[in-house]
């Protein structure tokens, strides 16, 4: 008997605990570029990169993703793979850099960055970059979060740098029926003779959930 009890409290304990975290997720965008699909995108290109599509590649460059008729939601969780490819100079004044990227939601700046791909060997100074953080005053050593730093340069004839993936996730307050995601950069590269090629990114498997609490 005594048993029973204790079953069914934890049972109850169990539903209550449950209750309160409750929540609908419902995927309201996903691309992997590889049906060649830009529909909504401003300033969309494709390419291809190491044997998958991605959007880009970008130099000064921009593209704005618009996603209408959202379901009822509390929350957004806004994820993708950024490439950064090639010689990025992270905080490095000019000529160099500063190597500023950005994301922006609904005209709001939710990162402000600056990356960094430069080989770095502990004990020597290599120039820092601000990610994990916000630019400017936050020094992080070049690749800093990455999430693989093994991939090939788009442009390895010029530079060894190769290329970094970071896996961008930012989940927030949202209530309105439609969301615009901004990614933009403002690479400076003054000295280099072919600019795309000197450091450039691009963005790969973009999923946008809609979270209701
Ligand atoms: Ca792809
Ligand atoms: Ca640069």
């Amino acid at each position: 008997m005594k048993k029973h009890f204790l079953v069914i409290i934890g049972f109850l304990v169990f539903s209550i605990s449950c209750k309160r975290d409750v929540k609908t997720e419902v995927t309201v965008y996903s691309n992997d570029f590889e049906s060649n699909n830009l529909q909504n995108i401003t300033n969309g290109t494709i390419e291809q990169y190491n044997n998958t599509a991605v959007l880009g590649r970008y130099n000064n460059g921009y593209f704005a993703l618009t996603v209408n008729d959202l379901p009822k939601h509390d929350l957004l969780t806004v994820s993708f793979d950024l490439y950064i490819h090639d010689t990025w100079d992270g905080n490095k004044p000019a000529p160099d850099g500063p190597d500023i990227w950005q994301m922006t939601i609904d005209e709001n700046t939710f990162i402000n960055t600056t990356f960094s791909n430069q080989t770095f060997t502990p004990g020597y100074f290599t120039n820092p970059q601000s990610y994990p953080f916000n630019y400017p005053n936050n020094y992080s050593n070049p690749k800093t979060g990455a999430y693989r730093t093994d991939l090939p340069g788009v442009c390895g004839a010029i530079g060894p740098n190769g290329t970094t993936e970071y896996k961008i996730t930012k989940t927030f307050a949202h209530t309105n029926r439609t969301v615009i995601l901004k990614c933009l950069d403002k690479l400076v590269q003054t000295n280099a003779p072919d600019q795309k090629c000197d450091e450039s990114w691009s963005v790969d498997n973009i999923t946008i959930k809609a979270i209701t609490l």
